[in-house]
């Protein structure tokens, strides 16, 4: 990989826009680019796919006139659902935003540069860099590679210590919206319930106005509306409320009831009104020393650890993939997932709302490794990402917990600072759920356990410690747990567990790298978790629910393939293994969930 500055440029492909006047003698080369999509294995070109450094998307796009007057003009915002990593956005060659980080939205005020233009053109230009730096999350570091006699001459590599592919490009949907001179700018609403009443407690914040009213109508699924208020503080009083459910735990999971928010604002003789309106789940969270309660009731996470990745869209959001991998999920009888490890786009967080998937809603803090990475601008860093992501978040009822890293070196001194502040800051800015990290370091050196509320450990006994012997795991996974346990009497999710199989290789007695040493590997972890899960053990969740991309290496056979399903989503036998054990795990609490058919999938 060669420094030289390669400018790439690309084309936004995205039907919101216009197609752009190539002009190449004025850009160097220019490619199609799809939006959304990771650019990397669009082409045949394999320095795009490795390409570090800037790249390039431009387009121009015809805004409708009444979008540019008005007395007051509206607001016009440009939003990216995610572009991957560090964005620079201009609009008529004006910069409007620049943001840090790849996995949560960001967007821009542009009516000041459009209103302002002759004409209703608007070119819109993104400068986007992957580089990943000690204080970026997820970090990494660039390495130079000195010596003539082995390199070229500025040659470099990007190294990071997470085992997925560095996918960039604008990951997720970019759109122009308006919104009144005067608009709801935040929601924030939690709930409590007990049998027969549940109190919807609600903030709304308004911009652009100080003399406004708003008024708030909470409607059923039915339509009919249960609760109304008004002014910018209080709550919506529910009989008999629909709670929010997870998958398998009720005969009605994911309700979600429709709060209306609606404004009004006279603004320079004018009235404005805005409208929002907000799913909401009814539901409560609780953790106690050995239990998870979701409304009260005890919930086991019987779920999978998931990746955005696909073939060749990469990271880039896919619809037909979301809506397969649901089918999935509800096929397998899985109630939960952790976003292992950045924050999922928001279209499938929707989803999860609505099916009733419990979600562990982790940031992109994965591979903090290096000491630098527990700095105080690290640190900054990571606080600032919180806020946005429970920003985005706070709202939906599937999310359940915060995990705020995946396996840090959290046996590090400097880690204990870290992570009491990182997991008080999000604790302040949402005291309403329980917050963790995923840690695979000793329990008896672990810095930042103390401050979580579960304790959330990974372990690949007979696999990455004692390979080939899964004979080791139930005493090693028992000792794991009651360590744990007696540590902290705090309850414990097996958040990884599992092995690589390379899907149609085959061999009895099982060897790795088979679809029977995974299956076997399973089972083994299965008895353990059998008899702790009567007592402290909340849950557990598959590494990994498809094979996914890595980085190349000796030890991964394009990509990572601890998949249960394959990549193109095909089941492999571990599949079926954990299909039986999840619908019996939902089957043997107190109430029944639906018989599920392929058929019935499709009513919902
Ligand atoms: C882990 C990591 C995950 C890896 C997995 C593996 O502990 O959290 O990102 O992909 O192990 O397969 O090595």
């Amino acid at each position: 990989r060669i420094k030289e500055q390669l400018i790439v440029k690309f084309l936004f492909l995205n039907s919101l826009f216009l197609p752009f006047p190539r002009n190449s003698c004025q850009t160097g080369p220019v490619i199609d680019m799809p939006v959304p999509a990771s650019f990397n294995d669009i082409t045949q070109d394999p320095s795009l796919e490795n390409y570090i450094g800037w790249v390039w998307y431009e387009k121009e796009v015809l805004l409708p006139l009444r979008w540019l007057q008005g007395d007051p003009a509206p607001r016009v915002v440009l939003r990216f659902g995610s572009a991957h990593y560090y964005s620079i956005v201009w609009v008529n060659g004006v910069q409007v935003v620049e943001h840090e980080g790849g996995h949560l939205p960001f967007e821009a005020d542009i009516s000041s540069v459009v209103q302002g233009s002759p004409g209703s053109l608007c070119r819109i230009t993104v400068a986007l860099n992957n580089t990943l730096t000690p204080h970026t999350l997820p970090p990494g570091s660039i390495q130079y590679m000195a010596d003539k006699s082995r390199y070229p001459k500025n040659y470099f590599v990007q190294n990071t210590k997470f085992d997925f592919f560095n996918y960039a490009g604008i990951h997720r949907p970019v759109v122009l919206y308006t919104t009144p001179a005067a608009y709801i700018d935040d929601i924030t609403v939690t709930t409590t319930s007990s049998d027969s009443v549940a109190m919807v407690q609600y903030q709304v914040s308004v911009v652009g106005s100080t003399a406004n009213s708003l008024s708030l109508s909470l409607r059923d699924q039915e339509g009919k509306v249960v609760a109304t208020g008004d002014g910018p503080v209080g709550e919506l009083k529910v009989l008999n409320p629909n709670l929010w459910w997870p998958y398998l735990m009720h005969e009605n999971p994911g309700y979600l009831y429709s709060l209306e928010v609606r404004m009004q604002a006279q603004l320079g003789g004018a009235l404005l009104e805005d409208v929002y309106t907000l799913p909401v789940g009814i539901r409560t969270v609780h953790v106690t020393s050995s239990q998870f309660l979701i409304n009260g009731r005890p919930f086991y996470f019987h779920g999978v650890n998931k990746h955005e990745d696909a073939d060749i869209r990469g990271k880039g959001l896919d619809w037909p993939l979301i809506v397969k991998d649901f089918n999935l999920l509800r096929w397998l009888g899985a109630n939960s997932f952790r976003t292992s490890h950045y924050p999922y786009a928001e279209e499938i967080m929707d989803l999860c709302d609505a099916y009733g998937i419990a979600v562990i809603d982790e940031s992109p803090g994965v591979g903090i490794k290096l000491p630098e990475s527990f700095g105080n601008r690290s640190l900054q860093h990571h606080l600032a990402v919180m806020e946005e992501l429970v920003r985005r978040d706070k709202n939906r009822p599937s999310v359940v917990m915060w995990s705020v890293a995946n396996e840090p070196a959290s046996e590090l001194p400097p880690a204990a600072h870290y992570f009491k502040t990182v997991i008080a800051h999000t604790k302040a800015l949402d005291p309403s759920r329980p917050v963790t990290f995923v840690t695979d370091a000793n329990y008896a050196l672990d810095h930042g356990a103390p401050y979580v509320d579960v304790i959330c450990v990974n372990s690949y006994f007979s696999w990455y410690h004692d390979p080939g012997h899964l004979e080791v795991i139930p005493l090693q996974l028992t000792a794991q747990f009651e360590n744990w346990y007696k540590t902290y009497q705090k309850p414990i999710i097996q958040s990884e567990y599992g092995a690589d199989s390379v899907p149609g290789l085959h061999s009895d007695p099982p060897m790795m790298f088979t679809e029977e040493y995974q299956q076997a590997l399973l089972r083994e972890y299965h008895s353990v978790l059998d008899k702790k899960r009567k007592e402290y053990v909340i849950g557990e969740l598959i590494w990994n629910f498809a094979d996914f991309m890595t980085n190349q290496g000796t030890t991964r056979v394009l990509g990572n393939k601890k998949g249960i399903f394959t990549r193109q989503r095909q089941p492999k036998a571990a599949a079926f293994v954990l299909r039986d054990r999840y619908w019996k795990i939902a089957n043997e609490s107190s109430c029944l969930p639906p018989a599920i058919t392929s058929h019935s999938l499709f009513l919902k």
